[in-house]
């Protein structure tokens, strides 16, 4: 947290006052509510960028600034209420990355943990470990911890896709680090097809022909998610939401031990329940054209847009179309709060 707190008591004699500060000591009556308030607070504020915006500064930086020099071409998507920390919420890092035909980003490991969801372009891939994941648009890729990645593009068209980290949990833990970049080298592997012994509900492979990584998926083309939301959202009771988390197949577990990833469906005329939780999310418009309640804030979206729902914001989407669904992608903190006994959700009228 970058505010600070009042550790003077101005009632005290200032010796006292001094006797303490040399000492390294602060009085905690003074910040007791300010580090536990009766309200919850955030410092991130809801907030939406536009794909009609971002896409021309994109397809500038790829003029303007050569791969080799910036390593990683992203437009680091920074909330309103967090300048300077390079964070669209407290645990949150989401950016735009383009790569244009036949450019590589060099291979590089790290702590922080991050997904990709393809936005525009085709022909791009990601190697993970050696294994190269095909990029195109709604499809989902996450490099674990650790895991050595680059990219390459073999297409003809710039890509572009939506990175989500979660940088400043892990800096907040003091836990970031990087190896140094290393060229990229051409894949080990065809593209990697893992999604293929998960073509079934209720059945896994006896036997994986892959590697056990811990990590038994780590592409998810958009076509299965959105057949999935299509067949649900033919079935499903009005009024009760059409979402998808996704997850290891294996374990049911999140994708990612630090962020969850979800899809939904929303039929023309829907409204979904408001509700509010204590983790943040960070959502993408696959398809359509809707608006959603964050807060006190009424966010348009159309497709491309990226828009965040800090902690503890009332959260509820509308798709107005009188034919047309609509389709958002989010990933979000939520296996953190899980985890940390500080879960919290709650539907409003
Ligand atoms: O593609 O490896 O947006 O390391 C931020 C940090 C992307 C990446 C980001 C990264 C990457």
């Amino acid at each position: 947290m970058t505010t600070t707190l009042s550790t003077r008591d101005e009632t005290l004699p200032t010796t006292y006052s001094q006797a303490l500060e040399a000492l390294s000591l602060g009085p905690l009556w003074t910040a007791l509510h300010q580090l536990l308030p009766n309200e919850r607070q955030t410092q991130a504020v809801p907030h939406r960028w536009r794909w009609h915006d971002l896409r021309p500064l994109l397809l500038e930086a790829a003029r303007l600034v050569p791969i080799e020099q910036a390593e990683r071409r992203v437009l680091v998507l920074e909330n309103p209420g967090l300048k300077g920390r390079y964070a669209i919420t407290a645990t949150l890092f989401a950016g735009l990355q383009i790569i244009l035909p036949r450019e590589a980003a060099p291979s590089h490991h790290h702590t922080p943990a991050a997904l990709r969801l393809v936005v525009e372009g085709r022909g791009a891939y990601t190697t993970v470990d050696g294994v190269k994941c095909a990029m195109e648009p709604g499809d989902l890729i996450i490099t674990p911890p650790m895991r050595w990645h680059d990219h390459g593009h073999e297409g003809s068209e710039p890509v572009v896709w939506l990175d989500g980290l979660d940088i400043p949990l892990v800096r907040a833990l003091e836990a970031s680090w990087a190896s140094r970049m290393r060229p990229a080298r051409p894949p080990a592997t065809e593209t990697d097809s893992s999604q293929d012994e998960f073509t079934a509900a209720g059945l896994v492979p006896r036997r994986s022909r892959y590697a056990d990584t811990g990590y038994p998926q780590v592409r998810w083309p958009w076509a299965a998610p959105r057949g999935a939301l299509a067949a649900m959202a033919a079935a499903a009771p009005a009024g009760q939401p059409v979402a998808l988390r996704y997850v290891n197949p294996k374990t049911g577990a999140p994708p990612l031990a630090t962020m969850g990833c979800e899809c939904q469906w929303l039929r023309p005329g829907e409204v979904t329940p408001a509700s509010r939780s204590t983790a943040s999310a960070v959502y993408h418009v696959i398809e359509g054209r809707g608006e959603s309640r964050i807060g006190d804030a009424v966010l348009a979206w159309e497709p491309g847009d990226t828009f965040v729902a800090p902690p503890w914001h009332v959260v509820a989407h509308t798709n107005p179309a009188p034919s047309a669904p609509a389709c958002l992608f989010q990933f979000n903190d939520e296996p953190v709060l899980r985890s940390l006994g500080l879960w919290q959700e709650e539907s409003l009228p």
